[in-house]
């Protein structure tokens, strides 16, 4: 028999809000220029830098594939770690001035959610304090509260697209995959969470909308809301909005 459904579980990165290009990349470019560094991130170059995740990794892959002739400083690793310092620096700033809102549906979504009674957590790949800074200048500080985990950053050696923030936060829940439910929006964030076993809603963003998303349980251009209404990109569902009894149905399905 079919488990019932106990638990949502979100990516934040461009899944509850578009924080790649306006939010990360912009932050990205202000710790690189506060260092009388003269790299830029275009959004176009951003878009192949976010095959890597987490940040200090991004900027090691980019001085890899697209910036070679850099000499390393000594201290490499040190100066990785104080450059992303001063990128989470900038982001939480930006945060704080409410620079980027939730994506469509996704407070109505939580906020529906939780009066249900359904348990929430947070599996992302991004620094702790992003999250914190995200979610409480969009919800409110007391917002934190309403995820009983928020797995997050280094939290675990390998990042998406491995499963192993997923395996955290259901191990941390106490719950089994097929009890709960992801929301993604990139290649590598359905990777890992169906890696971890998990049925996936997909909400793509312009950077993933090209991404392979099979196995997804459904694929939208965004969760959208009553009065603007998200289209179905893949799968067999005829839906306005998602809402919490479309989420119950693509889980059963
Ligand atoms: C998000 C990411 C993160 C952010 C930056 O991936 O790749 O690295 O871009 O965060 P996902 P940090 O949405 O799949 O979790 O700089 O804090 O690492
Ligand atoms: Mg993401």
């Amino acid at each position: 028999m079919a488990s019932e459904l106990q638990a949502l579980i979100f990516d934040v990165d461009g899944t509850l809000a578009d924080t790649e290009r306006d939010g990360h990349r912009v932050a990205f470019n202000a710790a690189f220029k506060e260092a009388v560094l003269d790299w830029v991130w275009s959004e176009a170059l951003y878009g192949e830098l976010l095959a890597v995740t987490g940040g200090k990794e991004r900027i090691r892959f980019y001085l890899e594939k697209f910036n070679t002739e850099f000499e390393k400083p000594v201290q490499f690793d040190e100066f990785v770690a104080a450059l992303h310092a001063a990128k989470t620096r900038h982001f939480v700033e930006m945060m704080g001035r409410g620079e980027i809102p939730l994506r469509p549906g996704v407070e109505r979504l939580i906020r529906e959610a939780r009066a249900a009674g359904l348990r929430l957590a947070i599996a992302t790949t991004t620094t702790p304090a992003n999250v914190e800074a995200l979610v409480s200048s969009t919800l409110g500080s007391d917002a934190l509260q309403w995820f009983e985990v928020i797995a997050a950053g280094d939290i675990v050696p390998a990042k998406k697209p491995a499963p192993d923030i997923y395996e955290y936060t259901l191990e941390k829940m106490g719950l089994a995959a097929d009890q709960c439910i992801a929301f993604e929006d990139s290649l590598n964030g359905i990777l890992s969470s169906q890696g971890a076993g998990l049925k996936t809603v997909i909400t793509v963003n312009g950077y993933t909308c090209h991404d392979d998303f099979t196995g997804a349980v459904v694929v939208l251009d965004q969760m959208g809301e009553p009065d603007a209404p998200c289209r179905v990109l893949q799968g067999d569902i005829d839906m306005r909005y998602l809402d919490l009894a479309a989420v119950s149905s693509l889980f059963q399905a």
